[in-house]
């Protein structure tokens, strides 16, 4: 028998009969990051579930004369400063590429995505296409930094033992050639500036975006994307999203993820990513306050709801002009990594269970409050019921073992429509202690109060069924 490597032709229905590597329904958790020229001005109003507060958006948003962003730079900069003139000012100084990956390293991510280029355009790496195209210096090595940001931090987080991806943009607002031919941007830009980026990093994970203009023929993706599974150096491994073509987000779930963004994910029927930055931009921005920011405990929060329903999180930070991750977004990926060392068996590698979480009296509350609760579409839970109705537990599930992973503390857990086998225990992650489960009808009553208050963990607590 042979194990001879699929030949894809570009065509979807080829396409999607390639399986998504392993690699990606394992790893759960990835840091994504949203740097660019937009780090020096770094502002975006800050406002919750809207593109406005993305401030990689800015160049876009003084162009369409967006009041507070115009305001703004009309005040600090000038009405007549250009854009590109912030360039200069994008030094990465302070750049240390192998602290970044270990900051990565210690959140308990498995992959990094790095903007490769945003719609600006700006490459992090020495793309001769950014340059041509562009009719001036306009990637990082023959522009100011005058160094390749994304190569150096490639080399540092594969060095960590992490995967390594780019956010890639398919179009680029105000370049020359899109603005004059988009035929021959795809042709001469698009895929020499893709091929080069993809052979010379050799990307785990393709985040594609900015597809929105074209329809997925006139960006000739699925010829793009034969190439990438049959000929790049990444094929075996590569993993992408679904963002291919204005018309393609439908199509292409079986061989491409779908990603929600800022939004509440999706159920385990499908591959998916949920995207989001710490604050309410993912790129950096000097206007949000510490309110602004999640807590290290919502954000733990996020991923187990995530995971409970069979998803990935990529979590987005920003980090500035100068080349450093702001301290409190290390702090926050500091904490979700010491969770995840003690606790990450519930999350790496698991699955799906049949209900993702139960809440307290069979209803849920209505849609809103905390983020991790914000929004909830999911196929099987009924009308939601104002009131006071909290989740109980995530699970989630690795062969046999069933974790529950508790937001709340209680000395007397029920879990609904559980029953244990007989002399079935609970063992507490970080910890030897184990408890009886005991039945209650329907129920388990697992009985917690034989713990000292030393044991009891602060944050989320998980216990392995
Ligand atoms: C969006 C972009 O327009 C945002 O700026 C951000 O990069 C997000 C992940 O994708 O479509």
């Amino acid at each position: 028998s042979s194990v001879a490597a699929q030949t894809f032709e570009p065509n979807w229905n080829s396409l999607n009969t390639r399986k998504i590597p392993e690699w990606f329904h394992r790893d759960k958790f990835g840091i994504f990051i949203h740097w660019g020229v937009y780090a020096v001005p770094a502002f975006a109003p800050v406002i919750s579930n809207s593109g406005d507060s993305y401030s990689e958006w800015y160049w876009y948003r003084i162009k369409e004369k967006k009041q507070a962003f115009k305001a703004f730079h009309d005040k600090n900069y000038g009405a007549d400063f250009p854009y590109s003139g912030f360039e200069k000012s994008f030094k990465a100084e302070l750049f240390d590429p192998q602290q970044w990956a270990d900051v990565f390293k210690k959140s308990g991510a498995r992959y990094v995505v790095l903007t490769s280029k945003h719609h600006e355009g700006y490459a992090l790496w020495p793309s001769k296409e950014a340059d041509r195209s562009w009719q001036r210096p306009w990637n990082a090595v023959t522009g100011t930094p005058g160094r390749d940001l994304l190569g150096d931090l490639t080399k540092a987080v594969k060095g960590s033992g992490l995967k390594m991806g780019y956010y890639y943009s398919l179009y680029e607002w105000y370049n020359p050639l899109w603005l004059k031919d988009r035929k021959r941007f795809v042709a001469e830009h698009l895929f020499p500036q893709f091929k080069d980026l993809v052979s010379t990093y050799k990307p785990s994970l393709i985040f594609s975006d900015g597809e929105w203009d074209l329809k997925d023929s006139e960006w000739r993706s699925p010829e793009l994307l034969a190439w990438l599974y049959n000929e790049s150096p990444v094929a075996a491994e590569v993993v992408v999203n679904d963002r291919w073509g204005s018309n393609t987000r439908e199509k292409n779930t079986a061989s491409t993820y779908t990603t929600s963004e800022y939004g509440s994910g999706k159920d385990a029927s499908i591959v998916w990513e949920e995207s989001q930055g710490i604050g309410h931009s993912y790129g950096y921005n000097r206007n949000e306050r510490l309110e602004d920011y999640k807590t290290s405990r919502d954000l733990i929060l996020l991923l187990c709801d995530i995971v409970s329903r069979g998803g990935n999180l990529l979590l987005d930070i920003g980090p500035t002009a100068d080349g450093r991750i702001p301290v409190i977004q290390q702090q926050r990926l500091r904490d979700i990594g010491d969770w995840l060392a003690v606790n990450g068996e519930a999350i790496y590698g698991t699955e799906a269970y049949d209900t993702p979480y139960q809440w307290s009296e069979g209803t849920r509350p209505e849609q809103k409050g905390s983020s991790y609760m914000a929004g909830y579409s999911i196929a099987g839970l009924t009308t939601p019921k104002a009131g006071t109705a909290h989740i109980e537990n995530f699970f989630t599930r690795k062969g046999t073992d069933l974790y529950c992973i508790y937001p709340t503390f209680d000395r007397k857990l029920r879990i609904r429509n559980f029953r244990p086998a007989a002399g079935a225990v609970a063992h507490l992650l970080g910890s030897k202690l184990s408890f009886r489960i005991k039945r209650a009808g329907n129920d388990s009553i697992i009985d917690l109060s034989r713990l000292g208050p030393g044991d009891i963990p602060s944050g989320l607590f998980v216990l392995k069924l």
